[in-house]
């Protein structure tokens, strides 16, 4: 049956992604993966941490080439391009700072990408990199969306184009502050809420760094209120190291949530385990990030016209399916 199979966030993990496509029933035709009757479709974050980057990009780019793929950018490929731009042209300075001394955050960026600068080098590089910018923010393939982290209408409407485009978009998508650059970290990164504005205490982040913002759960298309909204993990606590208080079920604004009837799919969010047991799942949203660098599975999910997310339809490398 013909469709697409939504596959999520990949980090270098070629062996788990041959092995989803072969159990997928795509076969290698001429050096290209293709499936007789259906289209992959790669949610973002092909690089960065894992052991084969230059594999999956390979593998990746041949089949969009080819048109058995297509691909949305994620918050690695776009860090990536930024990482890569010099600016202004010729100052020895890059709109994502590289190991600098005058940028406290400048050694996380270095750890992150390290693996990439090390795996994809020379001409490689400034083809993957050039490819990147001809691949969109966002996908509406009619029955089904997908974006790397949320689907925000009036984020796309900010940028406008679906593409990074010219160096200079590349630049107001990099500076903190521009509309454009607020658009990208929602779209690729995913809105965040604030618990200290509706009264809530920081919290602790696994790092140790104090935090006022959670993670937005804009997927929640029935979310009206700050439990429901604020995504807070079992392992945060306050700053005096106590657990981190229940939030209230206060109603507060629905800002970036998800209400269109029209199944959308995403990465990012190094879900845990089988889609099966995922909690917050729901009949038009759909996350396919499990974590495959991290010791989890990688996932796609395999949509074949229906109007509603069904989780049978998750496949996991080394599961036949969720169940
Ligand atoms: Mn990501």
């Amino acid at each position: 049956m013909s469709g697409y199979d939504v596959i999520g966030d990949i980090h270098g993990c070629a062996d788990d992604l041959e092995a989803l496509l072969a159990q997928m029933g795509y076969t290698v035709d001429d050096g290209v993966y293709r499936h007789p009757e259906r289209t992959a479709v790669f949610v973002g974050d092909l690089i960065d941490r894992g052991p084969d980057q230059l594999r999956v990009l390979q593998i990746v780019k041949a089949m969009a080439d080819a048109g058995s793929a297509r691909m949305v950018l994620g918050n690695h490929e776009f860090n990536a391009l930024a990482y890569a731009t010099e600016w202004p042209a010729g100052s020895g300075k890059y709109l994502r700072p590289h190991d600098d001394p005058d940028h406290p955050w400048s050694a996380k960026n270095e750890k992150q990408h390290a693996e990439f600068l090390r795996q994809v080098t020379g001409e490689a590089r400034a083809e993957y990199l050039a490819w990147f910018r001809t691949q969109p923010l966002w996908l509406d393939l009619g029955g089904i969306r997908v974006v790397h982290a949320c689907w925000h209408a009036e984020s796309m409407a900010v940028l406008g184009d679906d593409r990074i485009g010219t160096d200079e978009q590349l630049v107001r998508m990099s500076t903190k502050g521009d509309p454009m650059y607020v658009a990208v970290e929602t779209l690729l990164k995913g809105p965040e809420i604030s618990l200290v504005d509706h009264g809530q205490p920081p919290y602790l982040d696994k790092d140790g760094h104090s935090r006022e913002q959670a993670r937005l759960r804009w997927w929640n298309g029935a979310a009206t209120t700050l439990a429901d909204l604020a995504e807070i993990s079992s392992t945060f606590t306050t700053e005096d190291k106590k657990p981190y208080p229940a939030l209230p079920a206060v109603e507060v604004e629905r800002s970036h949530v998800y209400g269109d009837p029209v199944p959308v799919f995403y990465g990012h969010y190094w879900r845990q385990g089988s889609p099966r047991h995922l909690h917050d799942w729901t009949e038009y949203s759909a996350c396919v990030d499990f974590s495959a660098v991290k010791g989890g599975s990688l996932t796609a999910y395999r949509w074949s016209g229906e109007q509603r997310i069904a989780v049978e339809n998750y496949v996991q490398v080394g599961a036949r399916s969720a169940h």
